[in-house]
């Protein structure tokens, strides 16, 4: 089909806000290219209570009301949960004031509404974009087949084609539930790996975060505040100068691919190694097979990417 016909891109976001998480949330929520179907949540960066509540308190900030949200997943499939409180803090989106919910939570499980979500729709509408482990993806892939072939496309931050930044050859979202990451890289459907290679690229520059002050709106400004939380513990924890923000990455692939740019390659996903747990293994001697459904976004153009968030803050607005 011809792409500036189609509609905007429909979406599950499942996430576990953290910071980048929550600037995800405002890019596909301020996005008019993006259709916001449901958010889920996963335990991850905090425990499930934790990023569920930030979920919703990002909510109120920007506004958002008719969207489903719904809890998921409290642990990994296979594996004691592991948590990332050195980088997002004890609530998971440390640094600014969270605002006490406003709406309520879908009754059902993550799992049941993903699954809702994409039989309700055309098969081939409803892009699935997870930006925590994986758990409830492969969940809802083992509990109900059918959606492989309906799905769109999965669109994820994790992994990287190069390095890791929870060990040295692995992603935290990957490596924290490893059995579930390699169920929806395997599963058969149109997979892009949105990892490091790209995000470690997208970087919150001091002239990035000016800019988004100057909107000087109530969600901008909870922005900056997540920043300057988020980049102070990149610098402690990491070493990095400037924040870099993962999982708008993702949402910004499927808003345009030109931003965030993806190449085919075989990738599967390591289970069982000593050294190397939940590392994602991209073959790239040569050109990907026919057939072959699994990219990794390799090329990140920054200056379109903070316009893609700045432009998004500037619709939502105000919204009080
Ligand atoms: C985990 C994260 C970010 C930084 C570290 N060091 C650990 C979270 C982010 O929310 C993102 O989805 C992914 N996991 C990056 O590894
Ligand atoms: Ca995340």
């Amino acid at each position: 089909m011809d792409e500036t016909l189609a509609g905007p891109e429909k979406i599950v976001l499942d996430c576990d806000p953290g910071h980048d998480d929550a600037i995800a949330l405002l890019l596909a929520h301020g996005s008019p290219r993006i259709e916001l179907l449901a958010v889920t949540t996963v335990a991850g960066n905090q425990t499930l209570p934790k990023v569920m509540r930030n979920a919703l308190s990002v909510a109120r900030i920007a506004g958002m009301t008719g969207v489903p949200f719904a809890a998921g997943a409290d642990r990994p499939l296979v594996r004691p949960i592991r948590l990332a409180p050195s980088i997002h803090g004890e609530s998971g989106l440390d640094g600014p004031q969270l605002p006490e919910p406003s709406i309520r939570l879908d009754p059902r499980h993550a799992v049941d509404l993903i699954i809702d979500i994409v039989l309700e729709h055309e098969p081939g509408s409803v892009t699935l974009v997870p930006t925590g482990a994986l758990t409830n993806i492969a969940l809802a892939a083992r509990m109900e087949p059918r959606i492989v072939d309906r799905v769109k496309r999965v669109v994820l931050m994790g992994g990287a084609v190069q390095g890791g930044n929870w060990s040295p050859v692995a992603e935290f979202n990957i490596v924290i539930d490893p059995e579930a990451a390699a169920i929806v890289f395997e599963a058969g459907w149109d997979v892009t790996m949105v990892g490091l290679d790209v995000t470690h690229q997208a970087l919150a520059t001091q002239e990035v975060v000016e800019r988004i002050r100057r909107i000087d709106t109530a969600p901008a400004r909870f922005v900056g505040e997540l920043l300057d939380f988020f980049g102070s513990t990149y610098r402690d924890a990491q070493g990095f100068e400037h924040p870099p923000v993962h999982d708008p990455c993702a949402v910004a692939h499927v808003i345009d691919p030109g931003v965030v740019r993806a190449t085919r390659m075989p990738i599967v996903v390591e289970t069982a190694g000593v050294h190397t747990l939940g590392m994602t293994v991209a073959d790239r001697r040569r050109p990907a097979p026919v057939g072959c459904r699994t990219s990794a976004a390799l090329e990140l153009d920054h200056a379109r990417l903070w316009d893609l968030i700045v432009d998004a803050l500037e619709r939502i607005g105000d919204p009080g």
